[in-house]
């Protein structure tokens, strides 16, 4: 006899147990409506999301613009293949280029995917424009990076968990610590076998490490001294989460959703993914200017879902989304109203270190070494007491809220969130 529904929490656990793969360790918390910030359980309990798949629900859970365009191109056209043309992809390419400041896009489908795309296509650069030897083609990555789970991308992972008994790896990769200009400009000097530097603006799954404010314009700079792309994976700091449109805009302050970053921190090869399709659909993008894009001829690279008619009548309408409502500038402001009133918080605690992060991109770092289990109490309480979020890595908590989040709900959230730590903390 097989389920046709679930009726209970305990039923849908029961049967992804015995049935899924054991590939992730979920908050026991079974999530079937969503709407906006909020989330609801088989039970009817709400919770404020705090981890927004992610990062890929920045325009909110279910938001109803990019689920009509779902629905309507649904009804009308879903697939075509990249066989033929179709009357979506044109309009959605010449909606991300221009958002973002690029001649071209290549549409793919997940994050890892377009990371892979990226490689591909800096490679090939490498070898046809700057002239490296066949096969020789090195770029350089960083420490604690996290950029997708495919064979290639696991190869120059520093997580054992990510990348133990996966091998062989893949080769023609250099790691250096993050947030190090010195190591950057180092590797860049010793090897002209470099054909890009692979970076994300924000070190999202490390635990939220924000770089030194000049990190990504002196990594920008170094990469065109020594005729090497610059690689921004903005699949989780991207389309608005910390504050402008790409976290490679750098320090500027514009709200402006055409703001394509502050030119001495804009990349060679932009990564997008995630919020890319307001979380409805698996959506990625690599964009480049032509001298670089126009190393892909017909038949050098593709897949059966990328460019798609949904995915392109999607992801035009979540960037709309993003420019209409907003959400670059209410990230940064709600943002900043979060880290204050949470600072606050932490001036007299014993249980939380510091807060930290960009926009609506951010982590408490927990008093508890990296394999306690305090942060994934906090995150069993915090859910009890209505919000979701999860540890990144042992001792840090990532909040990172849908960035349609009013202050009024940023207000309730701090209070939850200090109520529930209050009760970590050491008795007196
Ligand atoms: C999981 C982490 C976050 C990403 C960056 C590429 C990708 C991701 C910067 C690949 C994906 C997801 C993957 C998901 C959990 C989540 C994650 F915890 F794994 F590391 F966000 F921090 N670049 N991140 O963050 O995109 O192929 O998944 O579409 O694999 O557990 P994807």
């Amino acid at each position: 006899m097989t389920n046709t529904s679930i009726s209970s929490s305990q039923e849908a656990i029961a049967l992804e147990s015995k049935y899924g793969a054991h590939n992730y360790h979920p908050l026991p918390v079974v999530l079937q409506k969503g709407a906006g910030v909020f989330v609801w359980d088989v039970e009817g309990k709400r919770y404020y999301d705090f981890l927004s798949a992610y990062s890929a629900v920045n325009q909110g859970h279910s938001h109803p613009k990019i689920t009509q365009a779902l629905i309507d191109q649904s009804q009308k056209l879903a697939l075509t293949s990249r066989a033929f043309y179709n009357d979506q992809l044109g309009l959605y390419e010449q909606k991300i280029t221009k958002t973002f400041g690029f001649d071209k896009v290549l549409p793919m489908n997940t994050g890892a995917e377009a990371v892979e795309t990226a490689i591909k296509i800096a490679r090939r650069w490498g070898y046809r424009v700057k002239r490296i030897p066949a096969n020789q083609a090195k770029i350089v990555v960083c420490a604690h990076n996290f950029h997708g789970r495919t064979t290639t991308i696991i190869s120059f992972s520093s997580d054992p968990t990510a990348q133990t008994d996966f091998g062989p790896y893949t080769e023609g990769f250099i790691q250096i610590p993050y947030n190090d200009i010195p190591a950057l400009a180092k590797v860049l000097a010793s090897d002209p076998n470099i054909a890009a530097f692979l970076v994300e603006p924000i070190q999202g799954e490390a635990g939220v490490f924000v770089p030194d404010p000049s990190y990504l314009s002196a990594a920008r700079a170094l990469c065109t001294q020594h005729q090497v792309l610059l690689i921004a994976d903005e699949v989780q700091t991207g389309i608005a989460r910390t504050g402008n449109l790409l976290a490679s805009c750098g320090r500027c302050t514009c709200a402006d959703a055409h703001c394509s970053g502050t030119p001495e921190a804009k990349p060679d090869l932009l990564v997008l993914g995630k919020a890319l399709s307001g979380g409805v659909y698996p959506v990625s993008a690599v964009l480049a200017q032509n001298e670089v894009m126009d190393v892909i001829e017909p038949g050098s690279h593709g897949s059966t879902f990328g460019g798609n008619p949904i995915a392109a009548a999607v992801a035009i309408a979540a960037l709309e989304v993003v420019e209409e409502e907003q959400l670059a500038l209410n990230a940064r402001v709600l943002g900043e109203r979060f880290r204050n009133a949470l600072q606050q918080y932490i001036d007299s605690s014993k249980i939380v270190r510091l807060v930290r992060g960009r926009g609506l991109l951010n982590a408490i770092v927990i008093n508890d070494h990296p394999e306690g289990d305090t942060a994934w109490n906090i995150c069993l309480a915090l859910s009890r007491e209505g919000l979701l979020a999860k540890p990144t890595h042992g001792n840090i908590i990532r909040f990172a809220p849908p960035l349609v989040i009013t202050a009024e709900q940023i207000d309730d959230c701090v209070a939850i969130i200090t109520r529930v730590l209050s009760a970590f903390e050491p008795k007196a």
